[in-house]
């Protein structure tokens, strides 16, 4: 007993002194820092990242240091192939191939944005598959925080994105010159590829064991699943090879700017400034494997609230 008390006062003393040090290494730090705070300007983040420490390095790196906790997945530059390759099943002349290379890398969100993540951002919920939604009874008795949100129109999810710029800008977490936006469909095909180039990121057939689309119509010989009749966790399934998810059905997802006939290739190229129609990729829970295809692109109607469609975020340095 006697040897235990000297051993826990000896112990006790040598804490002390670590606590004392650590305390002296503190105070210097504080004191180092003091000249680089006060010099900032007054209305500046506390601590704004720079380019280099929120860029990511390699293909599925990821990040969520934002308010909603939003998983983000690193797309490094690269050149690839979008469009169906010659004689892919199902293939529609709206995807002719064209070969397009991104000069910069770019954050994808992991998954597309959630009910929960809207209404933060938005203080609201248009979703048909919510609790008070007009498809409530499809999920009477389950949380949609984390089902994807739908029924919402394109402009609406550029504001989320716009407002969550501004957030994320202010508190000195993403780069003056970066934002986050609807992909382009050039950047949302190349995330949904992720280096394949088959129909689907997993192969050439689909089915709704790998994503949540109508089962009972699987792609090109894909085996029959189950058919949910409706939206579900995102997540739920495998990821891609870049560890994104759902990128196959669950929603279709909005891409930047409007729809076009042919692909826009080339060296980064930017979404149309206008047109008749917005654009979807992805395929759906309501639709057939086939529509989820990596190169299908579904042209949407601009002022449609549908609850097969919802979108993911990008986040892209500007020029
Ligand atoms: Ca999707």
């Amino acid at each position: 007993m006697h040897n235990h008390f000297r051993i826990t006062f000896a112990s006790h003393k040598l804490l002390t002194v670590m606590v004392g040090v650590s305390l002296a290494i503190m105070s210097r730090g504080i004191c180092a820092d003091e000249p680089v705070a006060s010099s900032r300007p007054a209305d500046a983040a506390p601590s704004d990242i720079s380019e280099f420490e929120f860029a990511g390095f390699k293909a599925g790196d990821t990040r969520a240091d934002n308010e909603l906790g939003l998983q983000l997945v690193w797309c490094p530059p690269g050149t690839f192939v979008m469009g169906s390759r010659p004689g892919e099943d199902e293939y529609r002349t709206n995807e002719r191939q064209v070969e397009t290379t991104l000069s910069r890398g770019f954050w994808i969100g992991k998954y597309e944005v959630t009910q929960q993540e809207w209404d933060l951002i938005m203080e609201s919920n248009p979703s048909e598959f919510s609790p008070t939604g007009s498809a409530k009874y499809k999920i009477y008795g389950k949380s949609t925080d984390r089902f994807p949100v739908e029924s919402l129109l394109v402009e609406e999810a550029e504001e989320f994105c716009r407002r969550l710029t501004n957030r994320e800008q202010s508190a000195g977490r993403l780069p003056t010159n970066w934002r986050y936006a609807l992909p382009t469909e050039s950047q949302w095909e190349y995330a949904c590829r992720a280096g394949t180039t088959t129909a689907t990121s997993f192969g050439d057939t689909l089915s709704s064991a790998d994503a949540n689309f109508k089962g009972f119509v699987p792609y090109n010989g894909g085996k029959r699943g189950p058919f949910l009749f409706r939206t579900t966790n995102v997540g739920s399934y495998s990821g891609n090879a870049w560890g994104i998810h759902d990128m196959h059905g669950n929603v279709w997802e909005y891409c930047a700017g409007w729809y076009t006939d042919e692909s826009r290739g080339g060296l980064d190229p930017e979404a149309a400034t206008h047109g008749t129609y917005r654009i979807g990729k992805g395929g759906s829970w309501f639709h057939d494997g086939r529509y989820s295809r990596s190169a299908f692109r579904y042209w949407i109607e601009p002022d449609m609230r549908q609850g097969t469609v919802g979108f993911r975020v990008a986040a892209t340095a500007t020029k």
